[in-house]
């Protein structure tokens, strides 16, 4: 079904893996599209309640946006796309109602680190490099980089980031609460599954709400706080509050995920 992409399903986690070893995994418009489709779909699903998104490869998880595609592109294609690919695939991963964690396992650079960023949590193997080596091709972040580097490792450091376009090791990135852990290459998804199956342990419902809730807080014009008053009083109409209230009662755990 996918040419660039290997979707795994593991004790109702989603792993979705960008599969383009050879290019370190860059991100042409047929892997966005295919990203896309995988992540509706493990959306849709009852099964699923974590998603991973992680890289093909000892070397990346993402090298950036594919610079052999858009070498050519004009003023307006260059807009088009960046407008269509955040739609797509950037903005769609942040508002997915299921968490989505981004397994770094190598260079996350350009549309990469951008992917991660988007990503809900994020978990790098001690070999990661991250980076927006943008203004280096002459271009900068399309993908909401130049937003939410900046939101998660303030606005300095997000400066320098962009205008020197360098690489951070993952011990810095760690630092700078842009990478939630750091653990060893062959360790990564041995911690990554962990904090994801302890996600699937609480309220899938209560978890989307929660990520409509914490993302408000970085929409323009939007009042996150009105938000979380909205979403608190729906988790009162849940099964998943009636089972976690009675659960406790009962002095059991609740199930949540039949
Ligand atoms: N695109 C296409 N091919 C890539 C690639 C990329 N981003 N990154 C690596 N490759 C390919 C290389 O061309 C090479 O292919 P062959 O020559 O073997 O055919 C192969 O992957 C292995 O790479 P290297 O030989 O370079 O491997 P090294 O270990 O020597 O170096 C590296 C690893 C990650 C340091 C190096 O590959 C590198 O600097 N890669 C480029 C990093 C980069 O600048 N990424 C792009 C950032 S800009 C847009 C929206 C957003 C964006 C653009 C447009 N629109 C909506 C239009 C975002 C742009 C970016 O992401």
């Amino acid at each position: 079904m996918y040419k660039n992409i290997v979707v795994e399903e593991k004790n109702k986690i989603n792993i979705i893996t960008i599969n383009r070893p050879k290019q370190l995994n860059a991100l042409n418009k047929d892997t966005i599209e295919e990203l896309h489709t995988a992540i509706k779909l493990a959306e849709d699903n009852l099964n699923i309640g974590v998603i991973i998104l992680t890289g093909a490869g000892e070397k990346s998880f993402v090298a950036g946006a594919d610079i052999k595609e858009f070498a050519d592109f004009t003023i307006s294609q260059g807009g088009n796309l960046a407008k269509k690919g955040q739609e797509l695939l950037f903005t769609y991963i942040e508002n997915c109602s299921k968490p989505i964690i981004a397994a770094i396992n190598g260079f996350a650079l350009g549309g990469g680190l951008e992917l991660a960023m988007c990503s809900h949590i994020r978990i790098a193997s001690s070999n990661a490099r991250m980076g927006l080596p943008e203004v280096s091709l002459g271009v900068i972040p399309g993908y909401g980089g130049t937003q939410r580097l900046a939101q998660l490792v303030g606005r300095g450091k997000a400066n320098e980031m962009v205008f020197t376009a360098g690489m951070i090791k993952a011990d810095e990135a760690l630092r700078l609460g842009l990478v939630n852990h750091v653990v060893e290459y062959n360790e990564l998804m041995e911690k990554t599954e962990a904090i994801a199956l302890s996600i699937l342990n609480n309220s899938g419902s209560a978890i989307a709400s929660a990520i409509k809730s914490i993302n408000a807080n970085y929409k323009e014009g939007v009042n996150g706080y009105n938000i979380e008053v909205e979403e608190f009083g729906k988790c009162f109409g849940t099964s998943d509050f009636k089972e976690g209230t009675k659960a406790f009662l009962e002095k059991r755990k609740p199930n949540f995920r039949k």
